[in-house]
């Protein structure tokens, strides 16, 4: 029961945060972390075509700060989302909600229970067919397992996502 409550609050979060910013603008996004042009170290390009990315995996270093420039040469419309396995999964699991037209339990959200995007290491954006988004991110220390991933139903299962490897 534990579990279910916890899921059902991070699911919650998670559209709140979908909607409330990085998500919501398509094509551009901070992860709401403060982070400017100024800070970046180093610039890399991805391309999202329909069902996969390339580069499949990158090497970061801890502590830089990365501006990713995602186009998007598909047909369909993608996300270029980090986060951790685990994260990705949930993720993906409430879009998947979202497009069987399921509800969410909104009544238990809260914004003081601790799963902020920045302590799940998440960040993420979607690009429209044609365009290139941008995303600033800080390579966090504490990790060393983070995925990208676009968790749109049925991307990800055909192999839309790639590794960092630190
Ligand atoms: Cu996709």
């Amino acid at each position: 029961m534990r579990k279910i409550t916890f899921t059902t609050s991070l699911f919650a979060l998670s559209l709140s945060l979908l909607t409330s910013f990085a998500w919501a603008a398509p094509g551009q996004g901070s992860g709401d972390n403060g982070l400017t042009e100024a800070d970046v170290d180093r610039t890399i390009s991805l391309e999202a075509g329909d069902m996969w990315f390339d580069p499949e995996a990158l090497e970061m270093a801890a502590g830089e700060v990365v501006k990713f420039e995602v186009t998007n040469t598909g047909n369909l419309e993608h996300e270029f989302v980090i986060g951790s396995k685990e994260a990705q999964e949930e993720h993906r699991q409430m879009l998947l909600n979202m497009a069987n037209g399921g509800g969410h339990d909104m009544s238990n959200m809260s914004h003081g229970d601790g799963h902020d995007m920045a302590s799940m290491n998440m960040a993420g954006i979607t690009i429209a067919p044609g365009e290139t988004g941008t995303l600033l991110w800080s390579v966090p220390d504490n990790v060393n397992e983070l995925e990208y991933a676009c968790n749109i139903p049925g991307h990800y299962e055909s192999g839309m996502y790639g590794n960092f490897t630190f």
